[in-house]
């Protein structure tokens, strides 16, 4: 599975709920299928991504939060999971997509790629509910479960270490935080 398509897949889910992804690959790829207010990229903050979207689901119970994270960056903020799961905050859904790679700075292999187990490891800090997809089907299939179940969930989609070409977008980093702000706004 590319990440690419799994975004394809659920784009129009994440129109109208609050989406925090990482930095680099990912957030290009999203801004390539269409950037919108309610989009926030985490820029140099490596492994927070999850943290940030637990302050929102925190703050703004009414709305659902989306967290696109990657495996290299959670396991800079393994402790983030814990503190999910302490929260569970059950209008967050956590994906984590694992290339086993450090993709966004050139490809070096994570622990993921001799078998640590994200889905796993975030099972067992508390998070209840866990899954892992390795193809498009049981990707969209975990994430429609997860938004329907209204509980916190974490799905580690496995996917090609491949990315966009380039990673920087037009989208300033100023303009995206007081865009998102006042999205997030009352
Ligand atoms: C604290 C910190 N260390 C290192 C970096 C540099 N950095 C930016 S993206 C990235 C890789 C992210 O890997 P992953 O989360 O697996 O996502 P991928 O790039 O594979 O999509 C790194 C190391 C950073 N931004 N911040």
């Amino acid at each position: 599975m590319k990440r690419i398509d799994a975004l394809t897949a659920v784009y129009s889910r994440l129109q109208d709920r609050i989406v925090v992804t990482i930095m680099g690959a990912v957030a290009a790829e999203l801004q390539s299928i269409g950037h919108r207010p309610n989009f926030f990229y985490l820029q140099h903050a490596m492994g927070l991504a999850s943290s940030m979207g637990l302050g929102i689901a925190l703050c703004r119970p009414d709305r659902q939060v989306i967290v696109l994270d990657g495996d290299g960056s959670l396991l800079m903020n393994l402790g983030g999971l814990t503190t999910l799961a302490r929260y569970r905050p059950r209008n967050l859904v956590h994906v984590v997509f694992d290339n086993e790679s450090l993709l966004s700075v050139g490809g070096f292999p994570t622990a993921t790629s001799t078998g640590s187990d994200l889905a796993a490891i975030a099972k067992a800090a508390g998070v209840p509910r866990t899954a892992t997809a390795r193809t498009l089907d049981e990707f969209t299939r975990a994430f429609d479960e997860a938004l329907a179940a209204g509980e916190l969930t974490t799905i580690v989609a496995k996917v090609e270490a491949v990315g966009p070409s380039a990673f920087v977008t037009d989208l300033g980093l100023l303009e995206n935080r007081f865009q998102f702000q006042r999205y997030l706004a009352p």
